[in-house]
């Protein structure tokens, strides 16, 4: 007697060839007809052609899951799949990481789901305004003020995207810090997250993907962390437990005590 043979995952799920086919789509079909407003992500491009470039690459992610049985975590896994779960068109390109498609005027960002979740898309024509996307595809943005760290921190919570919240910037490659400094400016101090309030010299990152992890220990890189302390940083002058860029030494790490309010606003860093 022959063997049944196993009946294909996809079919427990109910999709149907038609479907499989009608996924396999073309990112991109609309072109970016105006550029406004560059540097600012939030009105560059076109909208039209993000959107139907998210439509077609969630189509191409159940595309995936329907040949393979498993979620894609990167645009290029469903490039590179036989046969291709997405098409991109000449021009647009995704990046190293695989979760930034680029094309004329917008950037897509993929973020993979949670527990074999299926992962959702964000254009940059969506990011909350004033919000622009970083090299490692999360969202940024500087905000001028005069507030306390505890303050900053409340107020970088208070907005999200992609159904996550903001955190006060966690800095973890010069790639980032680069990014942020290009936010911040020369001429601002700003609050960054990291800490060491609970045991002196032991700096961590409070919140975000690296909540819990030390990255320094005292002046000292801790497991290859990415450090940018100033020189003679952190120095605890005074009861300092709490990271900021500190306009009198541009682009580098200083402490300061968290309660000092001294004309900085905060970097808000949305990790989707
Ligand atoms: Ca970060
Ligand atoms: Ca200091």
């Amino acid at each position: 007697m022959s063997a049944v043979p196993a009946r294909p995952r996809r079919a427990d799920h109910g999709f149907t060839l038609v479907e499989i086919l009608v996924a396999i789509v073309l990112v991109g079909i609309l072109s970016a007809v105006v550029v406004v407003g560059v540097g600012n992500l939030t009105s560059t491009g076109t909208s039209a052609g993000c959107t139907a470039s998210k439509d077609a690459a969630a189509a191409g992610a159940t595309t995936f899951w329907g040949s393979t049985g498993s979620q894609p975590t990167t645009f290029t896994q469903m490039t590179s799949a036989t046969p291709p779960a997405l098409s991109l068109p000449a021009g647009a390109t995704v990046d190293v990481s695989g979760l930034l498609l680029t094309g004329s005027g917008w950037t897509l960002t993929m973020i993979p789901g949670l527990a074999g979740a299926a992962p959702t898309f964000l254009c940059s024509t969506d990011a909350p305004a004033g919000f622009t996307v970083g090299p490692n595809g999360h969202l940024y943005r500087y905000v001028a003020g005069t507030m306390t760290q505890p303050a900053a921190a409340a107020a970088a919570a208070t907005y999200s995207a992609a159904g996550r919240f903001g955190h006060l910037a966690t800095i973890t490659s010069l790639a980032e810090q680069t990014f942020v400094f290009s936010l911040v400016g020369p001429s601002n101090s700003a609050w960054l997250d990291g800490s060491d309030a609970t045991v002196e010299g032991v700096w961590r990152w409070t919140a975000g993907p690296e909540a819990g992890t030390q990255f320094s220990s005292g002046h000292v890189s801790v497991a290859s962390s990415y450090v940018n302390w100033a020189g003679g940083q952190p120095d605890n002058s005074g009861g300092e437990h709490c990271l900021h860029l500190y306009r009198a030494w541009p682009n580098l790490w200083n402490d300061v005590p968290c309660t000092w309010g001294g004309n900085q606003g905060y970097v808000v860093e949305i990790s989707i």
